[in-house]
């Protein structure tokens, strides 16, 4: 495996003009099958002939890759601020509108932006200018997108790049080298304040996806910038046994703790499963969605080789993934394995030839494997885990995606 660090150093400037022509008039909206809202300025007044796009999230690298818009639909806002789309074929989509230079960005738009509401305001925020250079070790590249986006910067021949306006928001940008793009990266969200300069240390891998090196002590994991939420979670049973911490939103910061390992820096995930044994299913787990919760976007594994990690810890833990075919059960279906724990560091690789059901419903994980909603660590005994460098080996980002 080929790790390749890049260094990408931005500036980041407030700007606070907007040129879109502005008014108070309101005016009530008529639906349709599609999503309406009324779009109003930083100050409130009306945006008129705000550009409205509908962008493609789930297969946005795949269209970028074949030269086609990521963009589905565009509209654009009336007089009064109101736009319209009639109809949008997409579970899942990404909403962008600029006006100059006051900008709304949101991702998995349905969720926030109920169809056929005629209830929807969206105010546009002030536009962030992010300029920098990135600093790499290859030839020139052509183009910086942000990933999920209609954004785009060209990158000169001191690679430097701009882009005018962006909202307050993470992005994950892509480079492309030339065709077609080979590199995605998770960048820091910019800061929201006067002009700064920090320097953001970006991860690439050439067969492999670096799910999470928790180094940045976060319930996100490294897809979360391009596949949606992909936030580890802890699950237990429901007779009082819990993984601590006990909420993973509230309290999941102190489960990180520095590194142990010599010479090392960084942090770990500290997990402790917690079982009540007086119930009989005893069970504790912890893990992470591949994407985004709850919805129907399951992800290509079929190409995976294994998945690797650091651990240490106490007892029998199985590691097990989650495919489509197991969610419909009440009971997930899973392929899994086990793996032993002792008190110092070792490094797995759970290959996926040592993947078995823990079903009799027939299905494979070679069936199952092209649609793997994520994975997770169980234990059913009182057990401790440090875990770190949680790696899907035999993929590349764009694989999940396709
Ligand atoms: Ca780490």
């Amino acid at each position: 495996m080929k790790a390749i660090i890049y260094s990408l150093i931005t500036s980041v400037l407030l700007l606070g003009a907007f040129n879109c022509t502005s008014n108070v008039a309101g005016t009530a909206s008529e639906t349709t099958n599609g999503i309406s809202a009324k779009v109003s300025m930083p100050d409130g007044s009306v945006a008129k002939n705000a550009t409205v796009k509908i962008i493609d999230n789930k297969n946005w690298l795949r269209r970028k890759k074949e030269g086609n818009s990521v963009v589905i639909h565009r509209a654009h806002t009336d007089n009064s601020g109101f736009f319209n789309i009639d109809s949008i074929d997409l579970s899942h989509f990404n909403l962008q509108i600029i006006c100059t230079n006051s900008v709304h960005f949101v991702t998995n738009a349905q969720q926030v932006y109920e169809l056929n509401s005629d209830r929807n305001h969206i105010t546009l925020q002030e536009g962030l200018e992010l300029s920098g250079e990135i600093s790499i070790d290859t030839e020139n590249p052509g183009s910086l997108y942000l990933f999920g986006t209609d954004f785009s910067s060209h990158i000169d021949e001191h690679n430097h790049f701009s882009f005018p306006a962006l909202p307050h928001s993470q992005f994950t940008p892509v480079v492309e080298f030339g065709s077609p793009i080979q590199r995605s990266y998770t960048v820091a969200p910019p800061v929201q304040t006067d002009p700064y300069i920090t320097t953001v240390t970006i991860e690439s891998r050439s067969n492999s996806i670096l799910v999470d090196n928790f180094n940045d002590q976060s319930p996100t994991s490294f897809l979360h910038g391009i596949l949606g939420n992909s936030y580890w979670y802890v699950v237990s049973d429901d007779q009082g046994s819990m993984v601590l911490p006990e909420s993973i939103y509230d309290n999941f910061a102190t489960a990180f703790v520095p590194t142990d390992r010599a010479g090392e820096d960084g942090y770990i995930l500290d997990v402790e499963f917690s079982i009540n044994q007086d119930y009989f299913e005893r069970f504790a787990l912890f893990g992470v969605d591949l994407g985004i919760e709850n919805s129907s976007m399951y992800h290509n594994l079929s190409d995976m080789t294994g998945l690797s990690f650091r651990a240490k810890g106490s007892g029998i833990i199985t590691v097990q993934f989650i495919t489509k075919s197991g969610e419909t059960a009440t009971i997930p279906y899973t392929h899994e394995t086990t793996i032993e724990l002792n008190q110092e560091w070792s490094d797995f690789t759970v290959s996926v030839a040592e993947l078995f059901p823990n079903h009799e419903n027939g299905v494979t994980w070679q069936e199952a494997s092209h649609e793997v909603k994520g994975f997770s660590f169980l234990s059913t005994e009182n057990s401790e885990m440090s875990i770190d460098e949680v790696v899907v080996e035999g993929v590349v980002v764009s694989d999940l995606l396709e």
